[in-house]
């Protein structure tokens, strides 16, 4: 590997694992690909952005011509593939964007990689195509996709169309499908972040339904270092699921934020629910393990602790992230929800 494109490298995820690989690959050139859309943000790359090695690229995956011109210009051999819309609700609001980015965006892409002979093409997913579980069990790799939000839809269609590159034209794709992240960069519409954010302004954290539901937290750290896992050793044409197994109720993370930020737990507020709203998740990730070696390796009660700090102490980063687009987002999906 010799020159890795990153696409949404200037999302949360993505940003992470281009500071990430930038750290431990000194000779990589990496390339961002990235719309900048609202999610997307140079500030969270202000670090790196010096670095001889680093090239960012501003523009639109669904654009075949600039794709190509960039895997020309860098040789890329490697492609991971972060751009996406990514937040359930918008998905909910409105669903266009996330087909036309999620799933003709992975398209351009493989038909790129395919023109190419691009080495290795990493699928970012995620467990949320594999629906919603009971009390009990775990998402497997051979489950059947079961994706219940526009969102989820649009990127079990990517996994799919992944799959059928490499059946039909020998695209050596590999498919990551991961729990959900928290960590610095985050964009605040999420839950841990829309959480301390919130409490630290003293505003009320909106917990949907009864606040039951269950997700399986993953450090972004982790996650980066499962994916460099799959580029060195991941074999094509598979799919690894990546998690932590760590289970939280929503309501139970709620409250530990509140506690470690000493704010009163009055400022929960039960809200109406997400429509669709997946009832848990868990992650079986025995065949990354078995198969590639990969483990997490962080504490979640460190990882939590450096998140928050984090947000405190990089307010400037999230008042100009809220400021703007957010607050119309805010105010459409929670102004009502919010009332009373
Ligand atoms: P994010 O919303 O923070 O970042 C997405 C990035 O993609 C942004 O920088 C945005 O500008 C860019 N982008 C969007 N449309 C684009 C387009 N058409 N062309 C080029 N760039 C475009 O998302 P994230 O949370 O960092 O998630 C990254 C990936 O990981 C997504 O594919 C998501 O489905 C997947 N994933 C996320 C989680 C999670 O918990 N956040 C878990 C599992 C998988
Ligand atoms: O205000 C809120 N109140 C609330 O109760 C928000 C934003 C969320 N929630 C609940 C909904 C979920 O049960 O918290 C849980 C987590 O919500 P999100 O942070 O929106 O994540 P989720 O819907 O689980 O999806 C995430 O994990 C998989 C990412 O956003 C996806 O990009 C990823 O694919």
């Amino acid at each position: 590997m010799q020159s890795i494109l990153v696409t949404g490298g200037a999302g949360f995820i993505g940003s992470n694992f281009v500071r990430y690989i930038l750290q431990n690959y000194p000779d990589l050139t990496v390339v961002n690909l990235d719309k900048l859309t609202y999610a997307g943000n140079l500030e969270n790359l202000r670090d790196v952005e010096d670095n001889p090695n680093y090239h960012f690229v501003k523009g639109d995956i669904c654009n075949q011509e600039l794709v190509e011109y960039v895997v020309r210009k860098f040789n890329v051999d490697v492609v991971v593939n972060f751009a996406a819309e990514s937040h359930v609700d918008r998905s909910i609001l409105g669903s266009e964007v996330f087909m036309r980015t999620n799933v003709i965006g992975t398209q351009v892409l493989l038909e790129v990689a395919k023109k190419y002979e691009i080495e290795k093409f990493i699928q970012i997913s995620t467990d949320e195509v594999y629906g919603s579980l009971g009390p009990t069990g775990k998402f497997t790799e051979d489950m059947p996709l079961s994706p219940n939000s526009p969102y989820a839809a649009s990127k079990a269609s990517a996994d799919l169309l992944c799959r059928a590159y490499f059946k039909t034209f020998g695209v050596p794709i590999i498919i990551t499908r991961c729990s959900n992240n928290f960590g610095p960069y985050q964009f605040p519409e999420k839950l841990i972040p829309l959480m301390i954010i919130n409490a630290l302004n003293d505003k009320p954290l909106p917990v949907y339904g009864d606040g039951e539901n269950v997700r399986d937290w993953i450090y972004v750290l982790d996650h980066c270092r499962a994916i460099d896992f799959v580029i060195q050793r991941g074999k094509p044409g598979e799919i690894y699921n990546i998690g932590a197994s760590n289970e939280w109720r929503n309501i139970d993370i709620v409250k530990l934020i509140l506690k470690k930020l000493n704010k009163p737990e009055s400022l929960i507020k039960f809200v109406k629910d997400r429509p669709g709203h997946d009832r848990r998740y868990a992650m079986d990730w025995t065949k990354i393990k078995r198969e590639l070696g990969w483990e997490p390796i962080f504490s979640f009660e460190e990882a939590i602790t450096e998140t928050i700090n984090w947000y405190i102490q990089n307010e400037d980063w999230w008042k100009k992230v809220i400021s703007g687009e957010y607050q119309n987002y805010y105010q459409l999906w929670y102004g009502e929800r919010l009332k009373n």
